[in-house]
């Protein structure tokens, strides 16, 4: 009976389930066969147009009136509905009608459209940007979903259908910029030939409210402009940028800006002359100033020569407060250190009262299994966004501050390009989904935004059968990657190059220090962690008070951040009253296990997933519950020459041999897998 019942549940979803091969994302698929009219108090316009067809194919109701209202313009809308199936949407901007519209859809995609609702949304920040890390020869640095969405070949000619796409499923999101190229810039992209290819994307961007901005190279005037020096403060240099950014205006004339990494990983920058960041970002800032322009000037910077990588670019850029132009803006990583799974927050928040500063997040699963792992970010970015700095007494958030300066702006670095699915695997474009959403607002919760997603990208339906497990799953999955890969403060055991498997073990003599795993974590036969308490490198000093010395207490710094901030012996008791070593051993272990349940939890799911995402998921997580227990082998077996201690006797024995583990790594064998 039990078996016939399944057979039928089965059939009926199968012949409800659509193949999908995760190219729509979370956009509706089904058109309406009545469309809805909608009434406008405005003239046509591509944006207005848009709205209107948007909410006809996918919006079913009565009647929809978009009204533009006056006031200060801004993104934010208003939408009331009432009970005879009608909605108002409201907003000063044409732009904003067009997010009300997404809102909408959203809602009712979601299930979530009841009558007599009103709804009121304005921005977090002004400036929600993607920064792409795609090069000319369309490799993406970091990239984990194939080739650079941008045909520079083929434009201005052909026009691939996805830029359209492209922005579509941003303005669906509130996102409203994308730096198309890498920060670690080829000057090319500023070439007349190049800024012509531009100048078509924002063209297609620009009616769904993205705007166009560019990674620069600071040597760009020797490089393409035939000068002998790129020094910011040469006469012929400004006139060099002068005219650069005047030819782009004349094809672009809302251009958003430059994103600058200067100085870093061997880019070059006003250094290089004897100059500061900020004589080389206002040099830039002045240029752009009279169009509106802005320049996102990266503080991601460290050298060699640092006993604490964590601190550098607060030692750079804190004495600089206060000189920067007001079109400038510093884009700041959200740890310290390098977009790892768990990092504190970077202290520069909150310390340069007088100058903008805008998050960065890495959206790309760069130290997170890339696109393989399910690991959703949403939950790590809010453990960001709530981190109170305490610049201003207690209640000084991150997602407050930031969000109420001169220029409110945020980053993410995309994990879209070429494949179908866009991002590599279907729960990868969650983190896409989460970042826009975040970026509009940036009070969300976690589970609000995963519930949308999972609603929308999959179904409406089955609440506790299907969305509530699915839910769990990614609202755990940041926690259990920390697990797995770096608990308890742990930072930078990454194999050297590709970022994806441990190596805790790393150590390549001549090799920058600051790159090699032992620089991070510091085991020896005492215990492990990085000090940076007063007695080490004193990174504590960096955060306001209590903060400080909150940090600097074994005793009161928050276990998630332990080993960060404190080199603790292996016998260290933490507040569960176990030790140190055995609380890592037991953390590794909870991340695989945490893995293999989501893999049951998946296979269960099987009869509500068309059989193209269920497959792919499910491949995806064989793969993570065995880079898992890699992780977990490789950190414990390395960990454990230094500790001399055992695996606790109840937990599973190792499976893998350190020596071959080692010798993997350094072939690359987990990456080939
Ligand atoms: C690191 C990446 C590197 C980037 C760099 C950056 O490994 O590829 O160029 O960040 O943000 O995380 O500039």
């Amino acid at each position: 009976m039990c078996k016939i019942i399944t057979s039928i549940v089965f059939l009926v979803l199968s012949l409800y389930l659509t193949a999908e091969d995760g190219n729509r994302l979370w956009l509706p698929f089904s058109v309406n066969k009545q469309q809805p009219s909608v009434v406008c108090n405005l003239k046509e316009s591509p944006t207005i147009e848009i709205a209107k067809q948007e909410l006809q194919k996918y919006f079913s109701a009565e009647k929809i009136t978009l009204t533009l209202t006056k006031g200060s313009v801004g993104d934010g809308y208003k939408i009331s509905t009432n009970a005879n199936n009608e909605a108002i949407i409201q907003s000063t901007s044409e732009l904003g009608l067009l997010y009300g519209a997404y809102h909408l859809i959203r809602l009712q995609q979601s299930g979530k459209m009841f009558p007599n609702t009103n709804i009121s949304e304005t921005p977090s920040y002004q400036r929600r940007i993607l920064n792409h890390w795609d090069n000319f020869d369309y490799s993406i640095e970091r990239g984990y979903a194939g080739k650079s969405l941008w045909k520079w070949d083929e434009l201005p000619s052909i026009i691939s259908p996805r830029y359209r796409q492209y922005a579509r499923v941003n303005a669906s999101i509130g996102i409203n910029g994308t730096v198309l190229n890498n920060v670690n810039a080829n000057a090319v992209f500023l070439s007349s030939e190049m800024l012509g290819k531009i100048k078509i994307l924002a063209d297609i961007f620009r009616p769904y409210g993205i705007k166009v901005y560019l990674s620069i190279n600071f040597s760009s005037p020797v490089l393409l402009g035939k000068l002998k020096t790129s020094d910011p403060l040469n006469k012929d240099v400004c006139k060099w940028w002068d005219s650069k950014v005047k030819e782009i205006y004349s094809l672009i004339p809302d251009f958003g800006g430059f994103l600058v990494k200067a100085n870093s990983e061997g880019q070059s920058g006003p250094q290089d002359f004897g100059r500061t960041h900020a004589d080389g970002a206002n040099m830039l800032a002045k240029c752009l100033q009279p169009y509106g322009g802005i320049v996102m000037w990266r503080a991601f910077v460290y050298s060699p020569s640092s006993d604490d990588r964590g601190k550098q670019a607060y030692d750079e850029f804190v004495p600089l407060d206060g000189k920067f132009a007001d079109n400038v803006i510093i884009q700041v990583k959200n740890g310290p250190v390098d977009f790892q799974p768990r990092e504190p927050f970077n202290s520069l928040f909150g310390s340069m009262k007088n100058t903008s500063l805008m998050p960065e997040l890495q959206v790309t699963q760069e130290y997170l299994g890339q696109s393989k792992h399910l690991v959703f970010l949403a939950n790590m970015w809010q453990e960001f966004f709530n981190s109170d700095t305490y610049c201003d007494g207690k209640g000084s958030y991150i997602k407050t501050i930031t969000a109420n300066q001169k220029i409110n702006a945020i980053a993410g670095v995309a994990n879209t390009g070429g494949d179908t699915n866009w991002c590599g695997s279907i729960f990868a474009q969650a983190n896409w989904y989460a970042f826009g959403r975040l970026a509009w607002n940036n009070e969300l919760t976690p589970d609000e935004i995963a519930d949308e997603w999972i609603r929308t990208t999959f179904t409406p339906d089955f609440e506790t059968s299907f969305i509530e497990p699915v839910k769990n799953m990614m609202l755990s999955s940041w926690e259990t990657c920390v697990n797995y890969m770096m608990p308890i403060g742990l930072t930078g055991i990454f194999t050297c190059n590709d970022h994806y498997g441990p190596e805790p073990w790393s150590y390549v003599e001549g090799w920058r220090k600051d790159w090699n795993a032992v620089y991070y974590h510091r085991a020896d036969s005492i215990g492990v962690g990085f000090n940076r308490t007063t007695t080490g490198s004193n990174g504590v000093s960096q955060y306001f008070y209590p903060l400080d010395s909150i940090y600097n207490s074994i005793d009161a710094c928050p276990e998630k951040f332990l080993l960060w901030f404190h080199h603790v012996p292996w016998n260290y008791r933490m507040k569960n009253g176990k030790t140190l070593w055995e609380n890592l051993c037991r953390a590794y272990i909870q991340g695989v296990n945490n893995v293999r349940e989501y893999q049951k939890l998946w296979d269960r799911l099987e009869p509500y997933i068309d059989n193209e995402r269920f497959l792919s998921v499910q491949k995806n997580l064989k793969i993570q519950t065995n880079d898992a227990l890699w992780w977990k082998d490789a950190a414990l077996l390395y960990f454990q020459t230094f500790s001399k201690q055992p695996i606790p006797y109840d937990m599973e024995r190792p499976v893998h041999d350190l020596q071959e583990m080692i010798d993997d790594s350094y072939s690359g064998k987990i990456m080939k897998r």
